[in-house]
C-alpha cells in the first residue's frame, strides 16, 4: 500500500516535472513571439508554424557534446578527400559542367571549389539533414551555449516563411539549422541565397542552379578572388622560425619567396601567381607535417566554416576535382595525436607551472597557449610550431 502510494507520487511528481518543461518552453515561445514580430514576422505566420515547433532532445545533446578527443587533421582529410568523393565529385561536375561554368563565369569563383563544397556540405545532395529546422533552432534558442545564434537563427528561419521563400516541408536541415545541398543558415540564406534559374524560389534544395550560384555568391561576398589559388603546400628552409605560420602573419608572395620558402612541387614560388597576392603559411599537424601557403580564397572558405581542417579539406578536393592534385610531399605525423581536452588542460597547467603564461586552463588552445607553447618550445631549442601535440606534452612534462 505505501509502495503504491509512493510510486504513484512519484509517477505523478515525473509527469509534473514533464509539464512544467512543456510550459517553460511554451512560455519561451509566447515570450519570444513578441521579438520576431518586432523583427517583422506577421502575427499570422508566428501562430501558424511555431504552433507545431517541439524541443529536441537529440539537438541539446549535440549541443553539449564537447568532445573530450579530436581527430587528427589527417584523419578528418581522409574521410573528406577519400576516394569515393573525388569520384563522386568528377562525376558530379562533369554532369553539370555547362551549368558551372556559367557560373564560374558569373561569380569568378572556381567551379572545382564550388562543387568541393557541395560535396563535403551534403556529400553531393545525399544527405541534407532531416531536422525540423524551426524546431532545431528554438531548442538552441530557448537553452544551452548557443540561446544567441539560435534566436536569430530562427528569426531567420521565420522570414523565410514568412516571405514565402520556401514552405515549411522544406525547411529541413542539419541539428544547427544549415539547410539544403550546401547547408546554409538562415541568414546566410537571407543575405547570399540567388534564384539563378528566375523561377521566383531560392531553392536551395532541389535546384542546382540556385545551389552552386548561390555558393559562388556566398564566396564572392566572402572575399574571394578570381584567378587566386586557395594555397598550395609549400616546403620550408632549414632552420625556419615557425612563429611565422600564423594567421595574423599575412605577406605578399613575394616576401614568403625571399625567406627561401618554395612549393613543394618544385615550381618556383612566384610562377604563375600574382606577386602581390597576400597569404599566410599554415602548419596544421605542426612542424613534423606539410606545411601550406595559402590566399584569400582559403580564407573565403573559412568563412563557410572557420576550421583549418575542413578549409584544406575544400582545397584538396578542388584540386582532385580539377584533375591537378598531387601528392603531399611531406607526409602527415601518423603516430602522433592531438591532445585530449584532458590533456589539453594539463599542457595548460604544466606551461603555467613553468613560467609560461598560457591564460586560463580550460583546455581551448587559442593564440595565449600557444604564444606560451612557442616560447617554451623556443627556451628549449625546439622548432616552436605552438602545436599540441601528444609528443610535446610528453616532452614538457620531463622538462
Ligand atoms: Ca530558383
Amino acid at each position: 500500500m505505501v509502495r503504491n502510494f509512493a510510486t504513484a507520487l512519484f509517477a505523478s511528481s515525473l509527469l509534473l516535472t514533464s509539464g512544467a518543461v512543456a510550459q517553460e518552453f511554451d512560455d519561451w515561445l509566447q515570450e519570444f513571439r513578441a521579438e520576431a514580430l518586432a523583427e517583422g514576422i506577421s502575427a499570422e505566420t508566428y501562430d501558424r508554424e511555431m504552433a507545431t515547433v517541439e524541443p529536441v532532445q537529440r539537438v541539446l545533446e549535440l549541443n553539449d557534446n564537447q568532445p573530450e578527443f579530436v581527430k587528427g587533421v589527417w584523419e578528418y582529410l581522409d574521410t573528406a578527400v577519400s576516394d569515393t568523393r573525388i569520384s563522386n565529385g568528377l562525376n558530379n561536375a562533369a554532369a553539370n559542367e555547362a551549368l558551372l561554368n556559367r557560373i564560374e563565369e558569373a561569380y569568378g569563383v572556381d567551379k572545382e571549389i564550388i562543387v568541393a563544397i557541395w560535396g563535403l556540405e551534403s556529400s553531393y545532395g545525399a544527405i541534407m539533414g532531416s531536422y525540423d529546422v524551426l524546431s532545431a533552432l528554438a531548442t538552441l534558442g530557448h537553452e544551452g551555449r548557443r540561446t544567441s545564434f539560435g534566436r536569430s537563427q530562427l528569426i531567420g528561419a521565420l522570414k523565410i516563411l514568412d516571405r514565402e521563400y520556401a514552405d515549411r516541408t522544406q525547411l529541413k536541415g542539419s541539428w544547427a539549422g544549415a539547410m539544403g545541398q550546401t547547408q546554409f543558415i538562415p541568414t546566410t540564406y537571407l543575405e547570399s541565397a540567388v534564384d539563378y534559374d528566375g523561377d521566383g524560389r531560392r531553392d536551395l534544395w532541389s535546384n542546382l542552379g540556385d545551389v552552386f550560384a548561390s555558393t559562388a555568391n556566398y564566396l564572392s561576398r566572402s572575399g574571394y578572388v578570381a584567378n587566386e589559388p586557395w594555397g598550395f603546400e609549400v616546403s620550408l628552409p632549414e632552420g625556419f622560425d615557425y612563429a611565422l605560420a600564423d594567421r595574423s602573419n599575412r605577406q605578399m608572395v613575394a616576401s614568403w619567396a625571399q625567406l627561401g620558402i618554395e612549393r613543394a612541387d618544385g615550381v618556383a614560388l612566384t610562377d604563375d601567381i600574382d606577386l602581390n597576392a597576400t597569404g599566410y603559411l599554415i602548419v596544421p599537424a605542426g612542424a613534423e607535417g606539410p606545411a601550406f601557403l595559402v590566399f584569400n580564397n582559403f580564407r573565403a572558405i573559412l568563412r563557410y566554416n572557420n576550421s583549418t581542417s575542413y578549409a584544406l579539406g575544400i582545397g584538396l578536393l578542388s584540386n582532385h576535382i580539377a584533375g591537378d592534385a598531387k601528392p603531399l610531399v611531406q607526409s602527415w605525423p601518423r603516430g602522433d595525436r592531438p591532445l585530449s581536452l584532458t590533456e589539453r588542460k594539463s599542457l595548460q597547467e604544466a606551461l603555467s607551472q613553468r613560467g609560461y603564461n598560457p591564460g586560463p586552463v580550460d583546455g581551448i588552445i587559442g593564440a595565449g597557449t600557444k604564444a606560451a607553447l612557442r616560447q617554451w618550445q623556443r627556451d628549449q631549442g625546439l622548432p616552436a610550431d605552438g602545436y599540441a601535440s601528444s609528443a610535446v606534452l610528453t616532452k614538457l612534462l620531463q622538462s
